[in-house]
């Protein structure tokens, strides 16, 4: 074990929406624009060094998991909920129906996770669409701050 953290985080939400490629572009910084849906569960790791208030650097090594989005793997991934540590819970901005279903998945989670309260990110993605978003800032945050 050659770091001093270990963290787990779980990203979750409607089927493509974006996670694998969130996942893939901070741990690689690689983007495709094909759709290559994800099957059951996959993860990515990354190390980064976080330097903690008295300046003593800390090395932490991500684990992150990546669900599939599709309703009939459901099973399978909330069985992952329990192990993680935080979730990033990504929405499409440019599809209004992956923003209504937020509050589906904030239900699944208080169902399956370690806690009835989990550190929860909301995220917007695809923001590059500007063309195409129907999601405005407001609307998110308002959802956001509801669900604390
Ligand atoms: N323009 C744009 N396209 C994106 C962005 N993120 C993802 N996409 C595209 O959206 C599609 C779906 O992306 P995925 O990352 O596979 O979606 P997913 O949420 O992992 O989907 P599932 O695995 O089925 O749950 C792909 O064609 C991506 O290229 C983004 O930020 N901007
Ligand atoms: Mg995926």
């Amino acid at each position: 074990m050659d770091y001093d953290y270990l963290i787990k985080f779980l990203a979750l939400g409607h089927s493509g929406v974006g996670k694998t490629s969130f996942l893939y572009q901070y741990t690689d910084g690689i983007f495709t624009s094909r759709f290559v849906s994800t099957v059951g569960i996959d993860f990515r790791q990354k190390r980064v060094i976080h330097k903690n208030a008295t300046g003593r650097q800390q090395r932490v090594h991500l684990q992150l998991w990546d669900t599939a989005g599709q309703e009939r793997f459901r099973s399978l991934t909330t069985a992952f909920y329990r192990d993680s540590m935080g979730f990033l819970l990504l929405f499409d901005l440019t599809n209004e129906q992956s923003f209504l279903e937020v509050r589906n998945w904030l239900e699944q989670l208080k169902t399956h996770a370690y806690c009835e309260e989990p550190d929860i990110i909301l995220c917007g993605n695809k923001v590059d669409l500007e063309d195409r978003r129907v999601v405005s800032e407001e609307k998110a945050r308002e959802l956001a701050k509801k669900h604390g």
